[in-house]
């Protein structure tokens, strides 16, 4: 009989629909098993898209049979960018496209044989799902954690809609790579700032990859530093900057503000206001890629000194575009001594340094700045300090003298949550001329996005939503006047905020979840899914879940317990896409291997945590492999169990259970390998296997390869599921070899080997170990004899 994939994969995927795998039973502890859900593109999956979905199908199937009842359930992400601009290429109405994209993934994703929860399916575009994205948008606007601001926002040309800075990759659009301008427009915020300190200290408790947790806490970036007020000569203005380095304060030697700090035109003397202001206009045509990768640095001098109120030196005022308006006090002492871009800056207008930290004390003449620590100089009562102290005693001193005061600052900025786009959830807001802004009630949600003609972005900035008139004409919720709609609609990072939340309880109609689903499900016990969402999905969802049990709804505050990050799949070095032409689709190689040696293959291609390489050849081995499996048992005449076959199964037990548990996968099918040669060898050797170990064999296999697995285990005799049995246990006693080798040594030095029984006596052991290097013990005393047990023996001879 020959491995017949394509019978046995047919005949288990029915019996699995017949009668799920996945059963609730008295016994049995909920784990919750997460896909990072895709948005459903035009282009389908390819072989890199599979590897995460096996990883996570894997990972459920070995929760199974370790007792667990799992949720691991699949939807779709369909608002966006993304689906609106396939939709758009395509000529078809995004909700038509997006529906036909659902359909062909789902297809392919039974062909990866993963068990989904279909009863359990959301998308976000169905306003059942929607209406909770706009209830959550409306219980931040009460909590005045949602606000409009005017400000010049990223905007992408190209996609025609406002970017969060999360979207902006070195100045180029994340989606489209286009270079990202300013542009000046009403805005919908979420004040995520609100939540950086909880964001930045839970994450130290997760069991998530160090890697993901650093790059987080980068992107919130915390400093410490001080506020420092320097007086304006002749005006009563104050210019209060922000800096990490208040042991250099003698060293500031000039200002510098952003162009857009609303100080600037005040502080111009006339002379200089022609000068500034071009210059001004100038920063504010420049794409932000060009601001931060000018080499040459550009300023203007305002004309205007401030003091440096330490020493009482006249520092000039500048401006220039290296410093950011929305950073800090958009103001900055300049320290050209010890900080590069400031030397630069010196260098280019001939500006004084002033060194006020050295290596050892003694001041040298600097070539570049010194940014290390040192010992203080020309800081007057100061001097000789170590700088690392002065950082905290000056920032004293200046709290003392009431000039400045300690403070932190966060890189993380406030999430800018409109898109001027059709396709995405309306803002559940209304304008009232009387009432000013006002939430839409809570009994009217969803405020449903209607359906248009032409859904292509405007580009003038408003959404093509404000073009239907008879949809933006409403009354007000609060006094019943006339008012009107907010046409924005929200990014589509807005769905995927809150989503793993709503699988727990998808049919809820009354609330977003109920509290037995949340107790019975969350938080998430084990997240899969690509890098590219370490910072900004990731941090938008524990944000979310955050703000959720600040008002009750859920009583936990982070959303993954555990995260995986699987690596891409490359060919030949670079990414698998579509755009770059190098796909490979799974349809194909699960025709002439099967579904069970694609899933192993996908495994074995490398550590699941790191890029690999695809090569289309390997399959073939792995497809060789199962075969021998197959074999070894079918061919098997079982006979009974013996020590050799016990230890053998020990081990096999022990070496997958251990690298299973540390998502090694890869070394999970290479132990696979080792141990299939080994029993074939015994096989060999005893004229077959017993049937406790071939069982185990399959049972240990299942979650990889489920169908080959499955088909065998009926072999050996079983009429029930294979995904009813549980996980094996070793025992670390019977993995013992039942010889151990013991090294010889005359003298301390290395002289043989010797094999013995476990059960021999030190004299035995002992005499046979002189018996072996007797040759080498000829015309010597022996003076001393010393065995570590099961370890070696010294003969000390002289
Ligand atoms: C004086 C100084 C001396 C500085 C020195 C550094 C080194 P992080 O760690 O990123 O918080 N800075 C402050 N606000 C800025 C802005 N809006 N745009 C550009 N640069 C700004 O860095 C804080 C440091 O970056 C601050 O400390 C300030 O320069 C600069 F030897 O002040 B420092
Ligand atoms: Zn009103």
């Amino acid at each position: 009989m020959n491995y017949n994939y394509s019978l046995i994969e047919k005949k288990w995927r029915k019996k699995w629909e017949e009668n799920p795998i996945n059963k609730k039973t008295p016994s049995k502890e909920n784990y919750y098993c997460l896909d990072m859900f895709p948005y459903p593109s035009g282009n389908g999956l390819h072989v890199g898209h599979w590897r995460g979905y096996v990883l996570s199908d894997v990972w459920s199937r070995y929760q199974i049979l370790n007792n667990k009842y799992i949720l691991h359930p699949m939807g779709w992400d369909a608002f966006g960018l993304p689906a609106e601009n396939y939709a758009i290429a395509k000529k078809m109405h995004p909700a038509i496209a997006t529906a036909e994209n659902v359909k062909n993934f789902k297809r392919q994703l039974e062909e990866i044989g993963a068990i989904y929860d279909w009863e359990k399916e959301v998308n976000t575009t169905d306003p059942e799902f929607y209406k909770w994205t706009q209830w959550i948008f409306l219980k931040m606007f009460e909590n005045g954690l949602a606000y409009e601001k005017e400000m010049p926002i990223n905007w992408c040309p190209s996609c025609k809609t406002g970017l969060a800075n999360e979207e902006v990759k070195e100045g180029l659009c994340e989606r489209c790579s286009s270079v990202v301008t300013k542009k000046n427009l009403r805005q919908w915020m979420l004040k995520i700032t609100a939540y950086a300190s909880r964001l930045l200290e839970d994450l130290e408790n997760l069991d998530w990859p160090e890697k993901v947790k650093k790059m987080q806490a980068d992107w919130i970036g915390k400093s410490y530093g001080a506020e420092i007020d320097f007086e304006v000569e002749g005006l009563d203005d104050k210019i209060k900057v922000f800096t990490t380095r208040p042991d250099t304060l003698f060293g500031a030697t000039f200002m510098v503000l952003a162009p857009e700090n609303a100080l600037v035109s005040k502080l111009a003397t006339n002379d200089k206001k022609e000068e500034v202001e071009k210059y001004v206009f100038a920063s504010s045509t420049k794409s932000s890629i060009d601001r931060m990768t000018d080499k040459e640095k550009t300023g203007v001098f305002l004309g205007r000194y401030a003091i440096n109120p330490l020493n009482g030196k006249r520092v000039p005022i500048w401006i220039s575009d290296y410093v950011l308006v929305d950073y800090g006090t958009g103001a900055i002492m300049c320290v050209p001594a010890h900080d590069a871009r400031d030397f630069e800056f010196a260098q280019k207008f001939d500006l004084p340094i002033t060194p006020v930290i050295s290596k050892d004390g003694v001041e040298i003449e600097l070539l570049e700045a010194y940014t290390e620590e040192g010992v203080m100089i020309n800081s007057e009562q100061f001097n000789g300090m170590k700088s690392s102290e002065a950082k905290n005693v000056i920032a004293d001193y200046l709290e003392k003298e009431n000039i400045g005061k300690k403070t932190t600052n966060y890189k993380l900025r406030d999430w800018v949550f409109s898109r001027q786009r059709y396709w995405g959830e309306p803002i559940p807001i209304v304008h009232c001329d009387k009432c000013g802004v006002v939430g839409v009630k809570e009994s009217d949600l969803p405020v449903m996005l209607p359906d248009v003609e032409s859904y292509e972005p405007t580009g003038t900035g408003e959404s093509p939503l404000a073009a239907i008139t008879e949809w933006v004409n409403t009354t007000c919720p609060k006094c019943g006047g006339p008012a009107k709609r907010e046409t924005n609609t929200m990014p589509q990072w807005a769905g995927s905020s809150w989503y793993f939340l709503r699988y727990t309880d998808p049919h809820n109609k009354k609330e977003l979840i109920s509290k037995k689903a949340m107790k019975d499900w969350l938080p998430v016990d084990m997240y899969v899914g690509g890098i590219e969402h370490a910072v900004l999905h990731l941090l938008y969802a524990r944000f979310y879940t955050k703000f959720l049990q600040d008002i009750g709804v859920v009583d936990f505050k982070e959303p993954f317990t555990r995260l995986f990050n699987q690596g891409m799949v490359t060919k030949n070095g670079i990414k698998m896409s579509k755009s770059k032409g190098n796909v490979v689709s799974p349809d194909d190689l699960v025709k002439n291997y099967g579904c069970d040696s694609l899933r192993m293959y996908e495994l074995f291609i490398g550590p699941p945590e790191l890029d690999s390489e695809w090569d289309d050849r390997g399959i073939e081995g792995v497809y060789r492999f199962l075969n021998k499996i197959w074999r070894l048992v079918s061919t098997n005449k079982e006979i009974k169990q013996n020590t050799d076959l016990e230890r053998e199964r020990h081990k096999l037990i022990y070496d997958i259970t251990t690298r299973m548990e540390g998502f090694s996968l890869n070394t999970v099918v290479s132990g696979f390998m080792e141990h299939t040669n080994n029993l074939l060898n015994l096989q060999k050797q005893f004229g077959g296997v017993d049937k406790k170990t071939l069982e185990t064999l399959v049972i240990l296999l299942s979650p990889i390869t489920p169908h080959i697995a499955s088909e065998l285990f009926e072999m050996l005799g079983h009429s029930t599921s294979i995904f009813d049995e549980k996980w094996p246990k070793y025992d670390k006693k019977k993995m013992e070899d039942a010889e151990i080798e013991i090294v010889i040594q005359i003298s301390g030095k290395m002289a043989g080997k010797l094999k013995v029984a476990k059960n021999e006596t030190e004299t035995e052991i002992i005499s046979k170990a002189k018996e072996i290097v007797k040759a080498r013990l000829e015309n010597k005393n022996i003076m001393k004899e010393i065995y570590v047990p099961g370890r070696l023996i010294n003969i000390v001879a002289k």
